[in-house]
């Protein structure tokens, strides 16, 4: 069943609260205190709501995370069934130095069309051409750049390729830097990486490399409304991590996902800055209002936009 329009403005205020409650704490050198307010205040939002939710992606099990945790029911328990994928700081780096890229994110589905990701890495590939066959976790690189040349119309030369700076992905960039591709390195915010890709403004065709589970799922419902192209593979390297993917009820271990397997139905996805990047600007206070931009999509009713919200403290 579609989700009810109404929810897109609830679901943007929890994550502007969010936002503005991790705001207080930008380039305090404290990430626990700024994801702390964010899980806090977004928990607390998400308790008021008409519906009945469940975190599927969340800040970990019980046992590791006393709020938000897998598995948790939230909402007034009355209204429509919702699968929730929360990550209430996403960059907490950036947060806790002042840097550009804190977000704050949230993705709603139908109930049980949003896989349950478990907290492993994740190999990730996302481009604006969601063409089947184009690119691959399958395909090298090489293949990958020369078919989104060929499908963009653009020389390799003139292709932009976003990826997390990390020694794992040496590999990588250097294929690419012999492909003559543009390099945007990221430091962190994988979310907001794969993002770029939605649209042209950014200057990004194809995102790649591996970064966390959980943040792929939530990148992929958003570009699962912008109509992009995304397939992710989880990296069960530890005997930890294979005990909980068994739990998760994952039997193939080396399974590439199409966009379709991570969401399916309709959802809603936020991403309200709390310090200005490339997507959103950050959280702004001025006496006793403050303003927050959120990048909003709901699937059924074909809204992609920023939504900028002025609010009472
Ligand atoms: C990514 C990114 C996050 O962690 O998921 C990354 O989106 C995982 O990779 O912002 P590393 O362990 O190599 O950092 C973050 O950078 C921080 O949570």
């Amino acid at each position: 069943m579609p989700i009810d329009k109404k929810f897109v403005d609830q679901f943007v205020k929890v994550t502007s609260n969010a936002a503005l409650a991790a705001s207080y704490l930008v380039g305090k050198k404290d990430k626990i205190a700024a994801d702390k307010a964010a899980v806090d205040s977004m928990r607390s939002d998400l308790n008021d709501l008409n519906m009945i939710g469940e975190i599927v992606i969340g800040e970990g099990e019980l046992d590791e995370a006393p709020m938000l945790y897998i598995g948790e029911k939230l909402g007034k328990n009355n209204g429509p069934l919702f699968d929730i994928a929360v990550d209430p700081l996403e960059g907490t780096n950036f947060a806790a130095n002042n840097l550009p890229g804190a977000l704050s994110v949230i993705a709603i589905a139908e109930k049980n069309k949003l896989f349950k990701a478990p907290e492993t890495y994740m190999e990730k590939i996302s481009t604006k051409a969601n063409e089947k066959k184009v690119v691959d976790l399958d395909y090298s690189i090489k293949k990958n750049i020369f078919n989104l040349s060929e499908f963009l119309n653009k020389k390799p030369e003139n292709i932009t390729a976003c990826i997390m700076d990390r020694p794992r992905h040496n590999e990588i960039i250097k294929d690419l830097k012999e492909l003559k591709v543009k390099i945007k390195l990221i430091t962190d915010g994988d979310i907001s990486g794969a993002l770029l890709v939605t649209d042209n403004k950014y200057g990004v065709d194809i995102f790649l490399g591996i970064g966390g589970g959980p943040e792929g799922v939530l990148a992929a419902t958003a570009l699962d409304a912008f109509g992009c192209s995304f397939q992710g593979r989880f990296l069960f390297e530890t005997d930890e991590d294979k005990k909980r993917a068994i739990e998760m009820d994952i039997k193939d271990f080396s399974k590439k996902y199409e966009i379709n397997e991570i969401i399916s139905g309709d959802s809603i996805f936020c991403a309200t800055g709390i310090t200005s990047g490339d997507l959103v600007s950050g959280i702004k206070i001025k006496g006793d209002e403050f303003f927050s931009e959120t990048l909003v999509t709901h699937k059924y009713a074909d809204l992609k936009k920023v939504i900028k919200l002025k609010q009472k403290i």
